[in-house]
C-alpha cells in the first residue's frame, strides 16, 4: 500500500495538488511542512490531525517541519471563517507561539519546529509589494473560497492578504530547507495552492512543489468535533486534565469509533481491521474507544499520565477510590461538588452539608440502608465521625450516596 493509499483508507486524504506526488512519496525522502497559528495559548484536539498525519509521513522516512505562525497569527487566516477575527497583540501571538512550540515538540520530538515571525517580520513594505505582491492577481486571490465566501459579509485587507503571507512561508521553506510539500486540512487548500504558484513564479517554472489536504473532521451526530458542554478539549493539561482528555476519547460514539480508529491510531492496516472486527462483534466492550484513548493520551501526555487516567476511571467505576493519589482524586472529582471541612464532623451532618441528604432523618435512613460509602467503603454506623486522619493522603474524603451521588470533602 502506498502512503497515499493508506491515507485514503484512513479517510485522511481529501485532495492532492498533483498525482505525481504519490510516486515521489514512495521513492524519495521529502521535506514537508504543516502550519498552525497561535490563536490561543494551547492547541486543541482539532489540531491533532496535522501532527498525526505528519507522524505517518515521518514514519515512512519524510522530514517534517512544523511551522508555528507567530507572524501569520498577527494577520488572521480567513479560511473556514465567516467573520473577521480580532487581532492578537504581538505579545499574545509570540507567547502563544512559545507554548504551542513546546506542545508540538512533545508530540513529535524529532521534528524541526520554526516560528514564521522570524522571516515574515523582516519584510519591509516596499520589498513586499514589489517582489511578492506583483505575483498575485487580485482576481486569483478573490477566487479563493476563503475570500469569495466573505465578499458579502466583508473582509479586511489584512485578512485578504493572508494567503500571500502563507505563500511566503512555503517559498521561504522551499528555498531554505528544500521543503517541497505542504499539508493541511481541507480549508487550507487555497493557501497551499497559492504558495505553489508563488514558488513557480519567483523561483522558476522547474521548481515544483506539492500539497495535499485531509477532510474536515465530522461527528456522526452532527455536533462539532472536539467540543463538549464544558468547551474545547485542549492539549494543555492545565486547561483540560488528562483524565478529561482520556474520557473525551473513551466517550466516542460507536458510530464514530471506527473512523476515529483509522484516523487517530498507528496500528497497521491489518491490525486495525482486526480491532474493528472485534469491536463490531461486541461494541459494548468499547475496544475501539479504548485504543483511540490509549494512543492519543499517551502521545499527547505520557504513558504514566495515560495509566493514571485509566486508574481514575476504574476507581470511579468501581467506587474503590481509596487507592488513588490526592492528585488523582482532584482530577477525577473535578466536577463533583466539593466542601472544605476544618475539623472532624459526624457523618450525618456531613451528608446534610454536602447536600447528599436533606435532613438528619433522611441521612440516617441512607446510612442504615447501606447506601453511604466513605472513600469507597460502605458505612452503616450512624454515629460515624469523619476525620482528617482517615482521609486519603490526609486531604480528601470522598462521600458517596447510592451509586453515583458524590461529594468531595477537602480537609483543611
Ligand atoms: C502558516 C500558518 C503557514 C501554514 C499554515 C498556517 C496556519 C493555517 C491555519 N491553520 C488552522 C489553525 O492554525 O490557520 N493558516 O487553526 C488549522 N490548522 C490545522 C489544519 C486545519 C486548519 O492548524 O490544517 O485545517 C484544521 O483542521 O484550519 O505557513
Amino acid at each position: 500500500m502506498t502512503l497515499l493509499e493508506e491515507l485514503r483508507w484512513r479517510e485522511l486524504l481529501y485532495d492532492v495538488t498533483d498525482p505525481e506526488l504519490e510516486e515521489k512519496l514512495e521513492n524519495d525522502q521529502l521535506t514537508f511542512y504543516v502550519g498552525a497559528d497561535p490563536t490561543a495559548g494551547s492547541l486543541h484536539v482539532g489540531h491533532l490531525i496535522s501532527y498525526l498525519v505528519s507522524k505517518r509521513l515521518q514514519d515512512r522516512g519524510h522530514h517534517p517541519i512544523l511551522v508555528i505562525g507567530g507572524g501569520t497569527g498577527l494577520i488572521g487566516d480567513p479560511s473556514g471563517r465567516s467573520t473577521e477575527r480580532s487581532l492578537l497583540t504581538l505579545n499574545e501571538s509570540l507567547e502563544n507561539a512559545e507554548k504551542i512550540t513546546r506542545q508540538v515538540k512533545n508530540i513529535l520530538p524529532d521534528a524541526e519546529v520554526v516560528n514564521n515571525y522570524e522571516w515574515i517580520s523582516k519584510y519591509d513594505i516596499i520589498t513586499f509589494l514589489r517582489d511578492i505582491g506583483k505575483h498575485f492577481n487580485i482576481n486569483y486571490m478573490m477566487s479563493k473560497d476563503s475570500v469569495k465566501s466573505r465578499l458579502d459579509q466583508g473582509i479586511s485587507f489584512t485578512e485578504f492578504s493572508y494567503q500571500i503571507i502563507q505563500s511566503l512561508d512555503f517559498m521561504h521553506l522551499y528555498k531554505e530547507h528544500n521543503c517541497t510539500v505542504q499539508i493541511g486540512g481541507q480549508d487550507q487548500w487555497g493557501n497551499i495552492t497559492a504558495g505553489l504558484e508563488l514558488i513557480r513564479k519567483v523561483l522558476g517554472h522547474d521548481k515544483k512543489g506539492y500539497g495535499f489536504t485531509w477532510p474536515l473532521l465530522t461527528k456522526a451526530d452532527g455536533t462539532k468535533f472536539g467540543k463538549t458542554a464544558g468547551g474545547a478539549i485542549w492539549l494543555d493539561k492545565d486547561l483540560t486534565s488528562v483524565y478529561e482528555f482520556y474520557q473525551y476519547w473513551i466517550n466516542t460514539s460507536d458510530s464514530d469509533a471506527v473512523r476515529y480508529l483509522k484516523k487517530f491510531t498507528f496500528y497497521s492496516v491489518e491490525e486495525t481491521k482486526e480491532i474493528i472486527e472485534t469491536f463490531l462483534k461486541e461494541p459494548h466492550k468499547r475496544l475501539a474507544q479504548h485504543k483511540i484513548a490509549e494512543t492519543l493520551t499517551t502521545l499527547v501526555h505520557s504513558k504514566e499520565a495515560y495509566e493514571s487516567a485509566v486508574r481514575i476511571s476504574e476507581a470511579l467505576f468501581s467506587g474503590d477510590v481509596a487507592s488513588l493519589s490526592k492528585e488523582e482524586i482532584a482530577e477525577g472529582f473535578k466536577d463533583v461538588p466539593s466542601f472544605e471541612f476544618s475539623s472532624e464532623m459526624n457523618l450525618v451532618d456531613a451528608l446534610i452539608q454536602t447536600k447528599l441528604a436533606s435532613s438528619k432523618r433522611e441521612a440516617r435512613e441512607f446510612i442504615k440502608n447501606n447506601a453511604v460509602a466513605i472513600n469507597g467503603e460502605k458505612q452503616q454506623d450512624v454515629d460515624f465521625i469523619i476525620k482528617k486522619d482517615d482521609a486519603i493522603e490526609q486531604l480528601y474524603t470522598v462521600l458517596r450516596r447510592g451509586k453515583k451521588k458524590y461529594a468531595l470533602i477537602r480537609h483543611l
